[in-house]
């Protein structure tokens, strides 16, 4: 495996400089499982640790190795694992708030040159989520282009293609079908070889399908939508990065519930994912989550697993920004964005309060 194949250029190469020539080579990790890493590099595929000083010395979870870092590492001449000494500089990541007494950022994928943000033209449709997304992913400076996939189930395709263009902002979109080998061509002509991307979006909307149409096999595990645990998730575990046949480099990764965005120091809490995966499982499209029979919001509150705070706070949000959702007023935009915000922080607050009683 050449580095360059792995995504390595001469930002990392300058990185590496103090480095180099001491027995040490650089890798990239392609799964993180816990503690337990897979790297990537000249030596082929090889399974790691970090070293025991690493441990010790690296304060902070975001500064362990995620999917997607560059890594320093050694070979053990013992078992010949890789001994991971450091984490060089990240051009790009993507975290989340990891829940305790003091919220940690979690890096989940790094060094990410595009993100495909993959939206289901079925149940899974949802303009303000999406417009959310785009909006909290344009912070991080990486180059996103938006998929609405599933364009089979679509009866009303160009309306919904039209309403996302308006959102958009020059943002390209690609309308698709994973179901089609030939749909993926836009992906893969902007994964050039050495280029990272990422899957992001809800569990079920077809990112392990676009990934195995990219790499010309099943590899990854693709699951029946109705394959989920009684909350509605999804079991898939990985994220995982896979070098395509053309040289482009993507990033598979589980649904939005794992991946609420970190954007500075509050996070991105002020969304409510959890619910609107839920909401795909509802029997209507258009549920209000009310009197509707077979719907997976009421059913998850009355199972426990759905925090009755939580539900009366997306309650509330989706009544207040229903009339706003396609405006188009950066000020309004604004305004519901702080609005927003603020409710869900109350609520935060609440639930906190609650869990520490
Ligand atoms: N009809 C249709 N089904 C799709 C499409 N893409 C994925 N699926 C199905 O949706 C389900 C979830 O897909 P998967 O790739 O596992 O979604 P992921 O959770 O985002 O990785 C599977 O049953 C797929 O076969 C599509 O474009 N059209
Ligand atoms: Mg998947
Ligand atoms: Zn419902």
């Amino acid at each position: 495996m050449k580095l360059e194949t792995l995504g390595w250029n001469n930002f990392f190469e300058a990185c590496f400089t103090p480095y180099s020539g001491k027995g040490l080579l650089p890798g990239r990790i392609s799964i993180q499982h816990k503690d337990r890493y897979i790297v990537l590099s000249e030596k082929g595929e090889v399974n790691g640790k970090v070293s025991g000083k690493f441990r010790f010395e690296v304060k902070g979870l975001h500064n362990f190795p995620a999917v997607g870092d560059w890594v320093v590492f050694e070979i053990d001449s013992g078992d010949q694992s890789a001994v991971i000494h450091h984490v060089l500089e990240r051009r790009s990541k993507f975290s989340r708030k990891v829940a305790g007494d003091r919220p940690e950022e979690q890096v989940l994928a790094a060094n990410i040159d595009i993100v495909f943000l993959v939206m289901g033209l079925d149940g899974n449709y949802n303009l303000r989520r999406l417009e959310r997304y785009l909006t909290a992913v344009q912070e991080s400076e990486v180059r996103s282009v938006i998929v609405l996939n599933k364009s089979d189930l679509c009866s009303h395709l160009e309306e919904c293609t039209k309403e996302v263009l308006t959102i958009a902002h020059g943002v390209n979109v690609v309308v698709m079908s994973a179901l089609r080998a030939e749909d993926v061509a836009p992906i893969r002509s902007l994964l050039t070889p050495g280029i990272t991307g990422v899957l992001l979006g809800s569990s079920g909307v077809g990112k392990s399908t676009i990934t195995n149409q990219l790499l010309g096999k099943e590899h990854s595990q693709v699951q029946s939508v109705r394959e989920t645990d009684s909350h509605g998730r999804h079991t898939t575990p990985h994220r995982e990065l896979l070098v395509l046949p053309n040289g482009g480099i993507i990033i598979d990764t589980p649904g939005l519930r794992e991946l609420q965005l970190w954007s500075g120091e509050e996070g991105v809490q002020d969304s409510f994912d959890d619910i609107e995966e839920l909401a795909v499982h509802c029997r209507f499209r258009d549920c209000k989550h009310e009197a509707e029979p077979n719907c997976a919001v009421k059913q998850a509150l009355e199972d426990g697993s759905l925090d009755p705070g939580r539900y009366e706070g997306f309650q509330k949000l989706q009544r207040e920004s229903h009339v706003q959702t396609t405006s188009h007023d950066k000020n309004l935009q604004q305004q519901r964005k702080d609005r927003e915000k603020k409710i869900v922080k109350q609520i935060n607050d609440k639930f906190r309060d609650r869990e520490k009683q």
